[in-house]
């Protein structure tokens, strides 16, 4: 069965939001928040944060991870900024009282909108399967049963998770926690977007991160945009890619959907064009090529700058940067010839033209940033992608000087930062053997699991322990109806969550709720406000300080409930401070400076300086840390990121189905039914195909269909109750919302070099009905 009637309440859906056909930004911005506002009912103090958010001073925004400028805005936030704030701020709450009313079974019947916006957790609870209800619980009884459950395990069979929402202090105590319990089972949310960027940018740059600041923004002559939607996913870049544009940057765009906040922006602070409503024009060129086709685009680029280069030698090329900084030149050109431009159109679908217009602005530009997002990650070869992505750039010595470089846009306000802190799977990463000479302590050294290895493992039934710090894994991850079926079969799952989500609603035998401060919220210790830190997409640091009066006196810091089960679980050394900790996350912030001093020295000093403080990038100095100690060319092997053929021809019909965010949602936290930027409300239960493949497949629109994994692994995948929708797409391409479809994505069908799962390349049949 793969109703997804559960996920589907029509009832609550919003039939009459109007068919949006405005700039990104501008009213319909200040509509939405407006919305919201309604529905939460902001206080004064929701309105004083929101004010202050993303600046010094004030709480850092808990939606994206990008760049809160030196000089902010009057507002320094954006729609989605507001919308994530006041979601947190809510006035209502789901305590014991709640938990009575309701059943585990009951609530596994409500949308996940529904869930959400029940408000915020209050109490630790603890389930019980007779009731078949969460039951309050002491604090001191749930570490101390979560310890002995643990304690009692093989280290190995805990997976210790986290989502990008806790700060620096909270996610360095974590790792610390699981190394020191045994397990580098540390996988993250970015093993399931930019983990491709992490383990293929440092092999071929030798940084696991963007080489970008806002200052390249400011010089660069033009940007290349691939798979990200800023409008929706980073609206506040709006604010640099605007200014960009008067500057007289060129913008180009590949993307299979018309995304509108790269279409054009109408800034919502701006009286004047708020008034004559003449939105800015961001894209130049807005190239809409078929998913998985970046590679093939990118080669034709680079086929026509070798052309060029050809025909007026020693013009076109960076060489000196070529011979001095990188290696495998010579191989990635042999093969940019082999490929024939008949192939490199069949797979972008774009023409041979289009590829040459979109080269010849490379060319013409002095200074070129590239920017992408998960429509690069989430391939099978999206390795690929980012490995022809670099080649392009080094050819003209695009990396490492102002207003050069290789910009991916992240998710989560804190994704980056934790990994900078050490929650990763792969201990090479980080400086362990200064790790334990610090703190007097082994630390584990096997390899641990990611999200891909967790979520085979719960299958398999060798993960008996999942604790979550933040997340809702049962809706984010792929493959979910198989997940869901074991995950109860686990011992034990510990979620430590602001907000009840599904992945609550799927006890294992033992199971807590653990509910935490949000970004909002006054964290005070020992009657002292405390700050946390994160690091944004640029590499820059900030203390947050959240000001809210916290809905429950029960809450606890995320740092405390990390340090509060740690306490349990790992050997006690007399440097390990669990407690003296929680109650100065200053002390925190000294270890991290004596693990990374070059990056984080004096971290205390600089985390509140306008702007953050930069941790630096060895790629952006041209220092490169790599294997060969160069940044290094990739030579294609295929033309197509989606690791198989693709096309609608042949007797296997199978389409090519992406996964979208919607401007009302967060992750799996959805707000509402709207995805006004690109004109679609009322639900989130469609199928969106262009007229001709409708027609093509004997459709009509608004008729009820099912998508079909379309991979034959022996394992049906299936989700029914769909709805054809018309939109502007590529042919042989369907798109829909992601939760929804993640029953259709197989755990196995990941990127091949880091796992991150192929969300925006999934092989569909479509049936009738
Ligand atoms: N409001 C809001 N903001 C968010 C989030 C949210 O859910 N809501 N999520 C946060 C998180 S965790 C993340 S990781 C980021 C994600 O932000 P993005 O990186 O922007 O991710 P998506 O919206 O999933 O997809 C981006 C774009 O990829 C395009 N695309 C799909 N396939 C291809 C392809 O093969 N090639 C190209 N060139 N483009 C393709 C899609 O049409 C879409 O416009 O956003 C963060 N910010
Ligand atoms: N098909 C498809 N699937 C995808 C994607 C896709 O593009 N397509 N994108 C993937 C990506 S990029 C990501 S990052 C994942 C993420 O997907 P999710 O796991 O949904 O990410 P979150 O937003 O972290 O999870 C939401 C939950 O986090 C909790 N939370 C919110 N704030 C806090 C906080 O401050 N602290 C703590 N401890 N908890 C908090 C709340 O309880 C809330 O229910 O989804 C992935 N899944
Ligand atoms: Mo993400």
């Amino acid at each position: 069965m793969t109703s997804n009637d559960r996920s589907h309440s029509a009832t609550k859906q919003d039939p009459n939001t109007p068919h949006y056909t405005h700039p990104a930004g501008g009213w319909g911005s200040l509509e939405g928040v407006a919305r919201i506002f309604g529905q939460e009912k902001p206080t004064p103090v929701a309105l004083k944060i929101l004010a202050k958010l993303n600046k010094p001073g004030g709480a850092m925004c808990s939606s994206c991870a990008w760049a809160k400028p030196a000089k902010p805005g009057k507002f320094e936030f954006c729609e989605n900024g507001a919308k994530a704030t006041l979601w947190e701020l809510t006035n209502k709450r789901v305590g014991p009282n709640f938990f009575a009313t309701h059943s585990v079974s009951d609530l596994k019947t409500w949308h996940d909108h529904d869930l959400e916006a029940a408000g915020r957790l209050t109490h630790p609870m603890r389930y019980d399967p007779d009731q078949d209800k969460y039951m309050p619980v002491d604090w001191a009884e749930a570490f101390a049963e979560i310890g002995k459950e643990l304690r009692a395990m093989d280290p190995d069979e805990a997976v210790f998770y986290a989502s990008g929402h806790a700060g620096l202090e909270a996610a360095y105590l974590y790792a610390l926690m699981a190394r020191g319990y045994g397990t580098n089972n540390l996988p993250q949310s970015s093993n399931m977007c930019h983990e491709t960027t992490s383990v293929n940018l440092k092999s071929y740059i030798g940084v696991p991160v963007g080489t970008c600041t806002l200052e390249d923004f400011e010089h660069c002559d033009a940007m290349f945009f691939f798979g990200q939607n800023t409008g929706t996913n980073s609206p506040r870049f709006l604010h640099q890619l605007k200014a960009a544009v008067e500057r007289g940057c060129k913008i180009v765009t590949f993307n299979p959907i018309r995304e509108k906040g790269l279409l054009e922006f109408t800034d919502p602070q701006s009286p004047v064009q708020m008034t004559l409503g003449s939105p800015t024009k961001i894209s130049n060129k807005y190239y809409q090529l078929r998913p998985g086709g970046d590679i093939a685009v990118i080669a034709g680029m680079i086929k026509h700058v070798l052309a060029a280069e050809n025909a007026a030698p020693g013009t076109v090329l960076d060489q000196s940067f070529i011979e001095t900084h990188t290696t495998g030149v010579a191989d990635m050109i042999t093969q940019i010839h082999s490929m024939q431009w008949d192939e490199i159109e069949t797979h972008s679908g774009l023409t041979r033209a289009m590829i040459e217009e979109a080269a010849d602005i490379y060319l013409a530009s002095q200074n070129v940033v590239a920017i992408y997002g998960m429509g690069l990650t989430q391939h099978v070869n999206g390795w690929l992608n980012l490995g022809m992505l670099v080649n392009l750039l080094l050819l003209r010595g695009n990396i490492g000087r102002l207003g050069a470089g290789i910009s991916p846009v992240r998710g989560h306000s804190n994704v980056q930062g934790q990994r900078t802190v050490g929650i990763g799977e792969n201990p090479d990463l980080f400086p362990l053997d200064l790790q334990e000479e610090m703190f007097g302590l082994p630390l584990a050294r096997d390899k641990g699991m990611n999200i891909v290895h967790a979520g085979q493992g719960v299958i398999d039934g060798k993960v008996k322990a999942t604790i979550s710090l933040g997340g809702n894994l049962l809706r984010a991850m792929p493959d979910i109806e198989r997940l869901e079926h074991s995950w109860g079969q686990q011992r034990l799952s510990v979620h430590i969550a602001t907000k009840l989500n599904r992945s609550h609603l799927v006890p294992g035998r033992i199971s807590y709720i653990l509910p935490c401060l949000g970004r909002t919220d006054m964290d005070r210790q020992k009657g002292v406000p405390q700050v946390t830190t994160m690091e944004d997409s640029l590499s820059h640091i900030y203390a947050s300080l959240g000001q809210a009066k916290p809905p429950s006196a029960e809450l606890r810091s995320e740092l405390a409930i990390v340090a509060g089960i740690a306490k349990q679980i790992v050997p006690a050394t007399p440097a390990l401070k669990w407690d003296e900790w929680t109650d100065n996350y200053d002390l925190v912030r000294d270890l991290i400076a004596k693990t990374w001093p070059d990056e984080f020295h004096d971290m205390n000093g600089r985390m509140s300086q306008p702007g953050g403080f930069y941790r630096g990038n060895a790629a952006r100095d041209r220092v490169w840390h790599t294997q060969s100690g160069l940044a290094e060319f990739t030579a294609p092997t295929t033309l197509s990121a989606l690791g198989r053929e693709s096309g609608n021809t042949g007797p296997n019909f199978s389409y090519t189905l992406i996964t979208l965010r919607s401007n009302d949602q967060f992750n799996t936290t959805i707000y509402g039914y709207s995805d006004r930027l690109r004109g679609l409300s009322g639900s989130r239960m469609v199928v969106l195909m262009n007229h001709a493949e409708i027609a093509r497949a004997g459709l009509k629109e608004g008729q009820t269909i099912t998508l079909d994994c379309d991979i034959d692994d022996g394992i049906r995948r299936h989700v029914t109750g769909l709805k054809v929708t018309a939109f502007d797409l590529p042919d042989g391409c369907v798109a829909g919302y992601y939760p929804e479809l993640n029953p259709l994505v197989p755990l196995q069908y990941h990127e091949k070099k880091s796992g991150t799962p192929a969300y925006k390349g999934t092989p569909v049949r479509i049936t009738a009905g």
